[in-house]
């Protein structure tokens, strides 16, 4: 193992060992990464038991968007199960390296968890899923150019986003879209011509999260289920012009409906 693998898992559990002091919880079952626009449902999902400033902990940043939180949560489901709730996330696009985007997975990683939940607000090609339509996450395609991994690790990412995951949310959520996420490194929103792109590969969301934290979860042996809100439609498949305040419109409008949804698969995890 690399130095640097070292330092980021000693990060890691740094991190973990907080959060098991804050909360009294020694190990988490799930963890929860919440996304622009989901925030607002990190009290409604159980018994919160701890609220971190996510700043506080090891690794950890101050969000520099509105709709995240800033808060990790140890939540106690009706289940009995412990929740991480993770609303504080490190966009490629701030500059802080890869190790930062993947420090909250490695952080869950080490507080136990088995199972991770990544959430995220994008851009939609598909004229049909209207702003604040959730969409399951089938599958990625990583436009970064940037892995969350290093050295000869060859992770299978063949069934990356969890079929018995999918299959979950569609037990509680018949009729939610599944789609492919493309993600690009951002800051800006893309041309019409490279949502074009997106298109032909195969792309249905274009967002700037969860590809590096899904390989970096991959690597780490947690299932994932993604799940994206659809947020406002991609540049050029709408005549408007996008914005940051549509896109947190969106996900307050849309807040019941995602609660009601990860209620549903949590109480089944
Ligand atoms: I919300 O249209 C949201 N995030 N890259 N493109 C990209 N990210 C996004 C978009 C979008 N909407």
């Amino acid at each position: 193992m690399s130095t640097h693998h070292r330092e980021h898992r000693l990060l890691a559990n740094a991190a973990a060992e907080q959060i098991a002091r804050a909360s009294g919880v020694v190990r988490h079952d799930i963890a929860l990464t919440l996304g622009s626009g989901w925030a607002q449902a990190a009290g409604e999902l159980g018994e919160t038991l701890a609220v971190m400033p996510a700043h506080e902990i090891a690794g950890f940043r101050k969000p520099v968007l509105e709709g995240h939180s800033g808060e990790i949560r140890s939540v106690r489901l009706a289940s009995g199960k412990h929740l991480l709730v993770i609303g504080a996330r490190t966009h490629l696009y701030e500059g802080h390296g890869v190790a930062a985007v993947a420090h909250g997975v490695r952080t869950a990683a080490a507080a136990g968890v088995s199972t991770m939940i990544l959430t995220n607000a994008a851009g939609s090609l598909r004229r049909e899923w209207k702003p604040g339509t959730a969409v399951l996450i089938r599958d990625h395609i990583n436009l970064t150019g940037q892995s969350s991994i290093e050295g000869a690790t060859f992770i299978d990412m063949s069934e990356a986003y969890s079929r018995r995951l999918r299959e979950l949310v569609l037990e509680v959520s018949p009729d939610i879209p599944e789609g492919v996420y493309v993600q690009f490194r951002g800051p800006q929103y893309e041309t019409p011509a490279e949502v074009k792109m997106a298109g032909i590969m195969g792309g249905d969301l274009v967002g700037m999260s969860t590809t590096l934290e899904t390989i970096a979860a991959r690597e780490a042996g947690i299932e994932v289920l993604g799940i994206s809100l659809a947020t406002n439609l991609a540049a050029g498949v709408s005549a408007e012009p996008l914005s940051h305040e549509e896109v947190v419109a969106a996900g307050q409008a849309a807040l019941p409906q995602l609660v009601e949804l990860l209620r549903g698969v949590l109480d089944r995890l």
